[in-house]
């Protein structure tokens, strides 16, 4: 493969026979090899070395300038980081991205070959971790002092591999061979008690304290990330917790029970950091993940409060100097944590502590989900933390008695309904209500999600405090999603608009007077195909599937959801495979219908929906009778490095939730940077899209969100569309037959049945005549070229509002309130 002849960013911090001094140097002194000998992971391991002389330089003049000035911070607790690849990012980010490239050239090396030796840090499921992942971006290249804490994950999101068409999930080692992005610090290790039981003591004073006496003590070592702004002022760190056994336990109390007892006890505390949850949108209410979630809150509060310490006598002036961000539902232990700590360890009083807390925490909300709002059995608080159930037993009593009481007088029944403890069978804790009772700040993700936040999610908390819920767009960080994962349009735009689009990305708005310009289409739609042929050269590698890049790119990626409507997308695939089979002459352009998507393990029909995507590939691909008109492609193990191939090749991007239900999306963001159109419904951030680029450069469908309200309302009845339309019929019909999978009738039947005798609840089938309406018109707007391209253009030169540096100005703004700290 040719080294591509992009551009280097603007600053060269290293010229490329520096560079290149450097390589050889760490090949010998890192890697105990040399040129000769070594193979593309150790070349690897020696350019990340030499990039690092730099990034830990600037890591180090961040730190000491936020020390110096004892700035505020902002502390982003997340479950997930999902980073992808750091390597051609961080060289991007330092401006030695072109000096790397050359020095490899000149070493014999091509500089893709071996950045595609690192493993993708894939911490994360989907649009959750990889918003965080943005967002610590954003806030190192704004300058704004900032720390990510996580989990270190010993295992990321599965592997996923497709045999017979199905899905098999392999493990996933992300640093079996060692990581060269992460440096341990064990000087700040950190002791996280567990179980056991809480004392009531009387002191001399007569003064009632609380002692929490653990059953069990891990202890949490952290991991620092470097996060490189771009063009390298600031780098702050994502410290990410490992779980280990405490010392404490492996002497003093195991050694009675020998040495193989204080092994299976190492195992157990080492369990904790070993693997990410691989469900995205509903909660498995396992104790092994209430213990990660207090493991990282417990080790993130004592860090942070360590740093305060160093500085401050007393805690009047914490809420002033942190902040924390809980990314969902997820951290949200940390509230009780904090109190515990700041009562039962540093002796505050109830109501300074509750002060603390109500000045320091804000919340985002990710989702609408019922099943995805995290519950935790109150006997499971009990046993793991009962400490922190006794506090969140306060918290709810005092806010019943005091603010509930107080706005609707004597209302039980609005108290049984507002309490953060969930009366039945089995008692639950409502992490969602002890965030908003807490946070000074609750907020969507998009401005139509942020509204149905207050309006159905949490009415009468907002009712009780308005002034508490607040809208931030996502957005999503161009640095990644165009300057390096699409060179060739990055360089177009250079010589366009000039070179600070990748802050400023409004600046590529100097590009739309171009969208009607002859020279100007055929440079764009020229980039557009050459992201193509890399995309079918890649199709062919993995799936073993020739596509013409001269066809239609429909691309669907995303987690696999009923609420997503992949199968949406199927029905429509067989309609117009019947529609070919009937009518040869049927007219339609050549289409590629591309799919990528995890399942949750457990998700049976998710799982279903991706072998009948298989299994119709498998017959569409290699029936004859269509003349290639129609190809459909699954790309296994779809994670932020196939993704990186995927948005720059997509012509049409699939954004086909049911409206109200996709909070907001950030992948119809990336697509539309790249120069592709939106055919979607009116949900999440697709609203917000739809403004920016025109309605007439966006095809929308199906039903909006009152339209979906009232029709559920109404009593919906899947079995009238199925009736009324004998296409869809046909198409439900067919999955109960064999012709997908031969001999194996009914294999596919359980997708229909979900949609029948299911009751459809993301109504796919009152959506499909309006989804293969629609994609007519897509169809032949796409065949039409030039107008294509215009549109493609505006879209791409439209999009600027989700940079997500926007995103962190609008957080720092209405939430957070951080001034920048510009390191020496
Ligand atoms: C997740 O990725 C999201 C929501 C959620 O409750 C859990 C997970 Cl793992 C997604 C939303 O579905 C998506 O609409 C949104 O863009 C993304 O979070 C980032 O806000």
């Amino acid at each position: 493969m040719a080294a591509k002849k992009a551009k280097a960013t603007n600053t060269v911090a290293l010229s490329k026979d520096q560079f290149k001094d450097a390589i050889v140097k760490h090949l010998r002194s890192t890697c105990g090899t040399d040129e000769a000998r070594a193979n593309n992971q150790a070349w690897w391991k020696a350019t990340c070395a030499a990039v690092n002389e730099l990034v830990f330089d600037r890591l180090t003049e961040t730190s000491k300038a936020n020390a110096d000035k004892d700035s505020r911070a902002v502390h982003y607790l997340s479950l997930e980081f999902l980073m992808g690849r750091l390597t051609v990012n961080n060289m991007h980010n330092v401006g030695v991205f072109g000096a790397a490239r050359d020095a490899l050239a000149d070493l014999g090396k091509d500089v893709n070959d071996i950045c595609d030796e690192e493993p993708d840090m894939a911490l994360g499921n989907g649009g959750l971790g990889r918003l965080a992942a943005c967002f610590i971006d954003s806030l190192a290249t704004l300058n704004y002092p900032a720390v990510g804490y996580g989990i270190h994950y010993e295992h990321g999101l599965f592997r996923q591999e497709i045999q017979g068409g199905r899905q098999i999930e392999r493990p996933d080692s992300w640093r079996e061979y060692g990581n060269p992005w992460e440096i341990c610090r064990p000087e700040s290790i950190q002791e996280v008690p567990l179980y056991g039981y809480v004392e009531t003591v009387f002191g001399e004073d007569g003064k009632m304290r609380k002692v929490w006496h653990a059953g069990r003590q891990i202890k949490g070592v952290p991991w620092d990330i470097p996060v490189v702004g771009y063009e390298a002022k600031t780098v702050n760190v994502l410290r990410l917790w490992e779980s280990k056994a405490a010392d404490f336990f492996d002497w003093d109390v195991f050694n009675a029970g020998g040495y193989i007892d204080s092994q299976s006890e190492k195992s157990q505390a080492e369990a904790v950091s070993k693997v990410l949850y691989p469900n995205d949108e509903s909660e498995a209410g396992k104790e092994l993940r209430l213990i990660q979630q207090y493991f990282f809150c417990a080790c993130s509060l004592k860090d942070i409060i360590r740093r305060y310490k160093r500085n401050h006598s007393d805690f009047s002036q914490f809420s002033k100097q942190a902040v924390i961000q809980l990314n969902d539902t997820h951290p949200t232990v940390a509230i009780p944590e904090l109190m515990r700590i700041l009562i039962d360890e540093e002796g505050l009083v109830w109501d300074d502590a509750w002060k603390i807390c109500t000045e320091t925490f804000a919340y985002t909300n990710h989702t609408l989900l019922p099943e995805a709002l995290e519950k935790w059995a109150v006997y499971l608080f009990e046993k793991v933390l009962p400490r922190h159930l006794e506090i969140i037993y306060e918290i709810n009593r005092r806010f019943l008695e005091d603010e509930v009481e107080a706005k609707w007088p004597g209302n039980d029944e609005m108290k049984r309904h507002l309490s953060i403890i969930e009366e039945g069978e089995t008692r639950m804790v409502r992490m969602a209500y002890l965030c908003v009772v807490t946070c000074f700040k609750t907020n969507g993700v998009a401005a139509m999600h942020s509204e149905l936040v207050k309006e159905d999610l949490f009415p009468e908390f907002y009712e009780l405090w308005p002034e508490r819920f607040v809208n931030v767009t996502n957005g999503v960080t161009p640095r990644r999603w165009l300057l390096a994962c699409n060179e060739q349009l990055a360089n177009m735009y250079n010589e366009t608009v000039g070179t600070d689009w990748p802050r400023k990305l409004d600046e590529l708005k100097g590009a739309a007077k171009f969208a009607d310009d002859a020279k100007f289409q055929k440079n764009f739609m020229a980039i557009k195909r050459e992201k193509k042929v890399e995309l079918a050269d890649k199709i062919e590698e993995l799936c073993g599937i020739k596509v013409s890049p001269d066809a239609m790119f429909n691309v669907l990626i995303k987690r696999l959801h009923e609420y997503k409507r992949q199968h949406l997308a199927l029905l429509h695939i067989l309609a117009l495979y019947r529609r070919l089979l009937e009518n040869p002459d049927y007219d339609m352009g050549p289409q590629v219908f591309i799919f990528g998507s995890k399942a949750a393990p457990g998700y049976k029909l998710a799982k279903d929906i991706i072998y009948a995507i298989n299994k119709v590939a498998d017959k569409v691909n290699n029936d004859p009778r269509i003349k290639d008109k129609l190809k459909v492609v699954f790309m296994p193990n779809y994670r932020v490095t196939l993704a990186e191939k995927l948005f720059p090749a997509g012509d049409v991007s699939l954004q086909i939730s049911t409206a109200g239900y996709e909070a907001s999306g950030t992948g119809n963001m990336k697509f539309a940077l790249n120069g592709a159109l939106t055919l979607g419904t009116m949900d999440g951030a697709n609203v917000e899209i739809r403004e920016e680029v025109g309605d007439e450069n966006i095809f929308i469908f199906g039903m909006d969100c009152d339209e979906v309200k009232a029709l559920k309302a109404a009593g919906y009845n899947p079995w009238d569309y199925y009736y009324g339309n004998p296409e869809l019929k046909a198409v439900l019909d067919w999955l109960e037959t064999d012709f997908f999978t031969p001999g194996a009738p009914g294999e596919l039947a359980s997708i229909k049945h979900s949609l029948l005798e299911g009751g459809d609840p993301y109504l796919v089938l009152a959506d499909f005549e309006s989804f293969t309406t629609q994609y007519t018109a897509v169809d032949v707007a796409y065949r039409d070229q030039k107008k294509w391209a215009k549109m493609a253009i505006i879209n791409s030169a439209s999009v600027g509002k989700f940079n997500s540096d926007r995103s962190i100005e609008d957080y720092v703004d209405r939430i957070w309130k951080l001034e920048k700290v510009m390191p020496n």
